[in-house]
């Protein structure tokens, strides 16, 4: 038997001020090897940290030529003052000069099919994908994950500080949440089940247990065609709640929400930030337009006429981006009451305006990031509204069960990592927001 004292030496937290001077070993990846006649630089990948290192050949117990791009080094060195220009640099106060380096491993390529040394990627989307455990380790790939990660985790701390309960509801279903064709469907026992297209049922179910919960997790969808709004599995960033005052409370908190990601994102992210050259919006008040007013702006403004439609096209969604953004200074817009019929059965109705839902869309700078509502919570109009869908009951009995035990009234949203990564960060297309992307011709790596 060993008994083993716990220490902090795998901590990957550097406090770099106090290291000031004193002597430090690091492990890290090698970022890029810039070799010169006096010695060169060494930009290495710690945790957290592109950290640089000064060569001087003189004093060094290795060539610099002989030190791999991407391989794994053991660096023993002096940290000093620096101050560094260089974006992808972090810390850029300070650097290290080295006197020894191990070199641990090298790949087993003499040639990286992609270099990922230079400032910008400079790869077709293809290649970026094909070539992903590589590509993803440049600078920028790096900043776009870690804008993610942070959306991700504050999402969750903000809900949890909010009285939300995190859950983790079933992907292997009997049924899709979502309607529509775009479901995947497998063989289960030899029974037909599904992946599931959103956590739906099981976050409404579960708010009759905790009042406040909240799910941060993979779905799928079947998209059959290729976009750049569409990826085949995505992470939904999901809420759902009791209200006290009606449907506005969902967008009351989803304001609140976003205003602490995006702070919290320029207080944790500023490096990213700036290197990737991105500017992070300020939430200081809340815009909603009824979806009705969305066809009559878009008339008015470009005598396009999609009035009758019981959608709003891609098209009409960047016009009330721009509109928003010139008009009522705001990037973020809340279009409401979406009629009934474009709304899966479980939305509700307003009883104060006939074919229309107490539900709506979050469109930051001209893009749908999230779609959210009030829902049924009555078993009786769950029954009448599936009806009137032309949806039998039996295949969603263990979902209906719930409005038989009793729910108070309550309602959610469904928030696109990726399209709020890929918004935030610039990228034309979401599938640059997700680390594997999946879509119709993608299965790996
Ligand atoms: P919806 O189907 O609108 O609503 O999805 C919610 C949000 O998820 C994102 N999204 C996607 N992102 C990438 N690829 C896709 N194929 C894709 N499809 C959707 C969007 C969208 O706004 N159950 C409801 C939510 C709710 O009412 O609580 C739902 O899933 O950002």
């Amino acid at each position: 038997m060993n008994e083993i004292a716990i220490n902090d030496s795998v901590s990957s937290f550097i406090e770099w001020d106090s290291l000031l001077e004193k002597e430090v070993t690091f492990t890290g990846m090698v970022q890029n090897c810039r070799v010169s006649s006096w010695g060169g630089f060494l930009i290495l990948r710690l945790p957290n940290y592109i950290v640089q290192c000064v060569m001087d050949r003189n004093s060094l117990n290795i060539k610099p030529e002989d030190i791999p791009v991407e391989g794994c080094v053991k660096v023993t060195g002096t940290v000093k003052a620096s101050s560094i220009k260089d974006k992808a640099i972090h810390p850029n106060n300070c650097e290290i000069h080295v006197k020894n380096i191990e070199v641990l491993s090298s790949p087993s390529l003499e040639q990286l099919p992609v270099d990922t040394t230079k400032k910008e990627l400079n790869v077709n989307i293809h290649t970026n994908f094909d070539k992903r455990p590589l590509t993803l380790r440049h600078p920028k790939e790096q900043a776009i994950f870690r804008i993610s990660s942070v959306i991700f985790n504050e999402f969750g701390n903000f809900l949890t500080d909010n009285g939300f309960t995190r859950i983790c509801s079933p992907k292997i279903v009997k049924t899709g949440a979502e309607g529509g064709a775009n479901i995947f469907k497998l063989d289960y026992f030899g029974r037909e089940a599904y992946l599931g297209q959103s956590p739906q049922f099981y976050k409404q179910m579960m708010v009759g247990v905790f009042g406040r919960v909240f799910e941060e997790a993979p779905v799928f969808r079947a998209e059959k065609h290729d976009t750049s709004r569409h990826l085949n599995e995505y992470i939904s960033l999901d809420i759902e709640m009791m209200l006290e005052n009606g449907f506005m409370d969902l967008i009351q908190i989803e304001t609140r929400l976003l205003k602490h990601i995006f702070e919290k994102l320029k207080e944790k992210c500023s490096n990213e930030i700036a290197l990737l050259g991105i500017e992070i919006p300020t939430v200081d008040k809340i815009v909603t337009v009824e979806f009705d007013e969305v066809h009559e702006i878009v008339f008015k403004e470009t005598g396009k006429d999609y009035r009758g439609e019981k959608d709003l096209a891609p098209e009409e969604e960047t016009l009330i981006g721009e509109y928003a953004k010139k008009n009522w200074n705001t990037e973020l817009v809340f279009v409401t009451h979406y009629p009934t019929v474009k709304r899966p059965f479980y939305t509700m109705d307003d009883s104060t305006k006939e074919g229309r839902t107490l539900s709506y869309d979050l469109l930051f700078r001209g893009m749908e990031i999230t779609t959210g509502g009030q829902r049924l919570n009555v078993y009786e109009d769950y029954l009448e509204k599936m009806k009137a869908f032309g949806l039998t009951t039996e295949l969603f009995e263990g979902y209906l069960q719930v409005f038989q035990y009793g729910m108070p009234p309550h309602g959610g949203f469904g928030l696109g990592l990726e399209r709020l990564t890929s918004l935030l960060c610039g990228l034309s297309n979401v599938k640059e927001a997700s680390l594997f992307p999946r879509d119709i011709n993608r299965l790996e790596p």
